[in-house]
C-alpha cells in the first residue's frame, strides 16, 4: 500500500494506491494526519487505510492520469553520504582528479563508526514528481543521486519509504569538502516521491532495487541500478546518529546515500529528464532546468 497526493481543481488530495493499482481518496489532508490518527487509535496506518477503502469505491482515473505532487511536505530532509562503496569511489575521484594516492576523508568516513549525515533540504526547496530540479549556475559537473528515503517520525520510527534525488555538484564538493552545503543545497535541489510505501508493507528494506535513467532529447544517456543490500550501514544506525542530541520533526526524510553514479565524464544539462525508480515504490520523474535560464525568465 502506498500513499500519494495529487492536484484536483487546484486542491491537494491524499489518496491510497493499492498494489493492484487502484486509487482511493482518503479523508485526510496529509500523510502525517493519517499516521498520527493511526497511532492515536493504536493501529497501523495500513489497517486504517484498509478500513477506509473497504467502504469506498476506487477512482475511475488511473495513477498515470493524476497530477501527482510531492507526497509529503517534509519539514527537513537530511541525507547520509558514502554509505555505498560506489559513492566512496566517486567522491575519491572528484576530490583527487582521479589521482588517488593517499587515504582520504571519504575512505575514513566509510569505515568510521560515525556516518556522514548532512542537512539537505527544507520543504520549500524540495520538489515532487514532474516538477523541475534545477542546475546551479556556478557548477559544471552536476549529477542526480538516486537514493532510498526514509520518512520518520519525531522518535525516528520509520513510517514509510520513498524515492529521492540528492542533486549534487561534483566539482564544488571535489574542490573542497567544506563546500558541501553549497554542493548540495540550492533551489529545487532535492526531489522526493512519487509515493510513500507504508513501512508495515515492506518485509525487507534491504531488498529494494534502485534504478536511474537519464534522457537527453528522448535518448537514454545514462542508465544504472543497484540494490539496498549493498549498503555499508543499517538504517537504524543512520537514524540513531541523526537523532543524537537533535530535535527531529514529524515527517522528516532521511536519504540513505547513493549507489548509482553516472560516469565521471557525465554532467546533467538543461532539458534532461531524470527517472529514478525504486521497486514497489514507483518512478520519480523530474526534468532538469538550468537556474540561469530560470533567472532570465523571472527578471
Ligand atoms: O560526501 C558527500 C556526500 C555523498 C552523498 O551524498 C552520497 O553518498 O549519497
Ligand atoms: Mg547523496
Amino acid at each position: 500500500m502506498r500513499i500519494i497526493r495529487y492536484l484536483h481543481d487546484k486542491q491537494l488530495v491524499l489518496a491510497a494506491l493499492t498494489d493492484s493499482g487502484k486509487v482511493y481518496n482518503l479523508p485526510y489532508q496529509e500523510f502525517l494526519e493519517l499516521t498520527s490518527l493511526a497511532e492515536k487509535r493504536k493501529m497501523t496506518a495500513l489497517k486504517l487505510v484498509e478500513d477506509v477503502i473497504a467502504d469506498s469505491v476506487p477512482l475511475e482515473a488511473s495513477i498515470e492520469e493524476l497530477q501527482l505532487t510531492v507526497p509529503i511536505d517534509a519539514p527537513e530532509v537530511w541525507a547520509s553520504g558514502v554509505t555505498y562503496f560506489k559513492s566512496k569511489e566517486a567522491r575519491n575521484y572528484e576530490a583527487t582528479d582521479g589521482k588517488l594516492d593517499a587515504t582520504t576523508f571519504y575512505d575514513k568516513v566509510y569505515d568510521a563508526a560515525r556516518p556522514e549525515i548532512f542537512f539537505k533540504s527544507t520543504s520549500e526547496r524540495t520538489v515532487g514528481p514532474n516538477d523541475p530540479v534545477y542546475l546551479r549556475s556556478d557548477s559544471k559537473w552536476q549529477i542526480p543521486e538516486p537514493e532510498l528515503g526514509l520518512v520518520i517520525n519525531n522518535h525516528g520510527k520509520v513510517l514509510g519509504y520513498l524515492a529521492g534525488n540528492d542533486m549534487s555538484c561534483r566539482d564544488i564538493e571535489g574542490e573542497n569538502p567544506l563546500y558541501l552545503p553549497q554542493a548540495k543545497v540550492w533551489r529545487n535541489s532535492c526531489s522526493v516521491g512519487p509515493a510513500i510505501r507504508l513501512a508495515e508493507t515492506v518485509e525487507n528494506p534491504y531488498d529494494f532495487e534502485i534504478s536511474c535513467k537519464i534522457f537527453r532529447d528522448d535518448i537514454i544517456v545514462f542508465e544504472g541500478n543497484a540494490r539496498t543490500d549493498q549498503l555499508k550501514r543499517s538504517f537504524e544506525e543512520l537514524i540513531s546518529y541523526l537523532l543524537k542530541d537533535n530535535q527531529i520533526f514529524e515527517g522528516t526524510i532521511l536519504l540513505t546515500g547513493t549507489c548509482v553514479v553516472p560516469p565521471n565524464e557525465f554532467t546533467l544539462a538543461d532539458g534532461d529528464e531524470v527517472e529514478i525508480e525504486i521497486s514497489t515504490i514507483g518512478m520519480l520523474k523530474n526534468s532538469v532546468k538550468s537556474l540561469v535560464n530560470q533567472r532570465e525568465k523571472s527578471y
